[in-house]
């Protein structure tokens, strides 16, 4: 199993916080693996064959022997239970109930925000700030985000739990929302956000993003 190879298709604008993701779970685990980048949106004949071999047309997907996977969220818990600890580095933790806070975290950052998410895009992470002030429902989402934060990282800490999680990825890019665009937030939350840019997995897809 662990033996075949890898392949991750991503996007060619480096902005999908979910490609980020997978590509961070695979960073993590150590593992090599190709890239393919598909420009967004898909172009419909290659999202249709990618639809008939991963069921959704969608970036992230990732290619292990026969399967052909889709969804963020899949994509790393395949990895975490197929490459495991301690022959890999762990990308949940290993406490129950904090592994349970982890999902329900990262569930949460995949459907809500939504007015932050259109007001401070990914393309102004990883590129250009925006220049419109956060009002309104954005501000409120934002300070939404900051309460949801602040509940599990502390001043001077790098992690949610006793120990780095993939939810620090997806925390720490929702946070940077708001570093990137010169926005209000407290300043361990910030620093714990670029602690998870300086972090070397989420740094490949950083600099990759940087250099398109
Ligand atoms: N819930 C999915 C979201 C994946 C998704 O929406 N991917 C977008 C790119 S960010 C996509 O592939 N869109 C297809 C298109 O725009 O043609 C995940 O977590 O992976």
């Amino acid at each position: 199993m662990g033996a075949m190879s890898l392949r991750l298709y991503a996007e060619s604008t480096w902005v999908s916080p979910w490609v980020f993701h997978a590509m961070v779970a695979l960073e993590e685990k150590r593992l090599p693996y190709t890239l393919e980048l598909l420009p967004l949106p898909i172009p419909p004949a290659q999202r249709d064959e990618l639809a008939a071999r991963s069921v959704l047309g969608k970036v992230p997907a990732l290619v292990h022997g026969d399967l052909w996977l889709t969804e963020s969220l899949a994509i790393s818990e395949y990895l975490a239970e197929t490459f495991r600890f301690p022959d890999h580095p762990r990308l949940f933790p290993s406490d129950l109930a904090d592994r349970a806070r982890a999902r329900q975290v990262m569930g949460w950052l995949r459907t809500d925000l939504m007015p932050l998410r259109e007001a401070r895009p990914t393309s102004s992470v990883f590129g250009p700030p925006v220049t419109e002030p956060l009002t309104g429902k954005a501000r409120a989402h934002a300070d939404e985000l900051i309460r949801v934060a602040s509940r599990f990282v502390a001043a001077g800490r790098t992690s949610m739990f006793e120990s780095w999680c993939i939810a620090d990825a997806d925390l720490g890019l929702a946070l940077m929302r708001l570093v990137k665009n010169h926005d209000e937030l407290p300043a361990h939350l910030a620093a714990y956000a670029e602690a998870q840019w300086a972090r070397p997995s989420v740094k490949v897809y950083v600099d990759r993003a940087a250099a398109k």
